[in-house]
């Protein structure tokens, strides 16, 4: 991050940031091929919803925390993408849940899996954290996914009850939903499969969401999980919001 020159009072700054991640991760080996076009298309539904926290992306955070909070085998997938854009604050989460994080990637190759798990432990280490990073000895597999990508930790992705997958795709999200889990979903687009069949999406950029549930895990030890919470109004109104921010511009 160090040759990161732009100034913090640039209007732009914090997507001149992001994207600094995302080069910086890319000359260390740790991106998908298409992980640029995965972030210009969440920078775009980003634009439409004014780069800002909406209400019902606060009230999705809050859900989030509050059930992996009260979840007996949080864990936390990081991506590519999300170890880039956010893997101090992905540790720190995973810290105050005191819950693993796993590496699982779609595009999966030894080389990516290597890169990015170097990148996480250099972090970790740097902000001298104790979380449990997975990822390096797969002994699992995710049914209903072929492939690589299905490889999972046992102690993990396979035997947790509630997972956070920010940036996810649709297969796989389908198929963490269907082996009965809690599925959280951080997705800018509302209307993504991944976003429709999680269990609560927080339609918000990544570090932003990040940002919201540390706070709330900083200010509130435990937080009430909403029984009344409804994951598809809750995706209504961001598409909403999304929506009076495009007519208000
Ligand atoms: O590292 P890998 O191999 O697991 O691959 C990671 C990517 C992200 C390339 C892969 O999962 C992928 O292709 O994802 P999709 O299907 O393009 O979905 C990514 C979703 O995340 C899209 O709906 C984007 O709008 C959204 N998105 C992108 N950047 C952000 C985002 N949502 C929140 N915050 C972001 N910064």
């Amino acid at each position: 991050m160090d040759d990161f020159a732009a100034d913090p009072s640039h209007p732009r700054y914090a997507s001149l940031l992001m994207r600094h991640r995302l080069e910086v991760a890319e000359k260390r080996g740790m991106l998908a091929g298409s992980a640029m076009i995965a972030h210009g298309r969440g920078e775009a539904f980003d634009y439409l919803l004014g780069e800002r926290t909406t209400p019902s992306a606060a009230a999705a955070s809050r859900q989030a925390l509050a059930v992996l909070q009260a979840a007996k085998r949080p864990v936390l997938s990081v991506n590519g993408n999300v170890a880039a854009l956010a893997c101090d604050d992905m540790l720190r989460l995973a810290d105050a849940l005191q819950c693993p994080l796993e590496v699982n990637i779609f595009y999966r190759t030894p080389e990516r899996m290597e890169a990015i798990l170097s990148y996480i432990n250099e972090r970790k280490e740097a902000l001298g954290l104790d979380v449990t990073v997975l990822g390096d000895a797969p002994d699992a597999t995710i049914p209903g996914l072929k492939g690589p990508r299905a490889a999972c930790h046992r102690e993990g992705i396979l035997e947790s009850d509630a997972i956070l997958v920010p940036l996810e795709d649709g297969d796989r999200c389908q198929a963490l939903v269907a082996m009965g889990k809690t599925v959280v979903v951080i997705d800018l687009n509302p209307l993504s499969r991944s976003a429709q069949q999680a269990s609560i999406t927080i339609v918000d950029e990544l570090s932003r969401a990040l940002k919201t549930m540390l706070e709330l895990a900083e200010k509130e030890d435990r937080l009430h999980i909403d029984e009344t919470y409804d994951h598809h109004a809750i995706l209504q109104a961001g598409l909403a919001e999304m929506l009076r921010a495009m007519n208000g511009r």
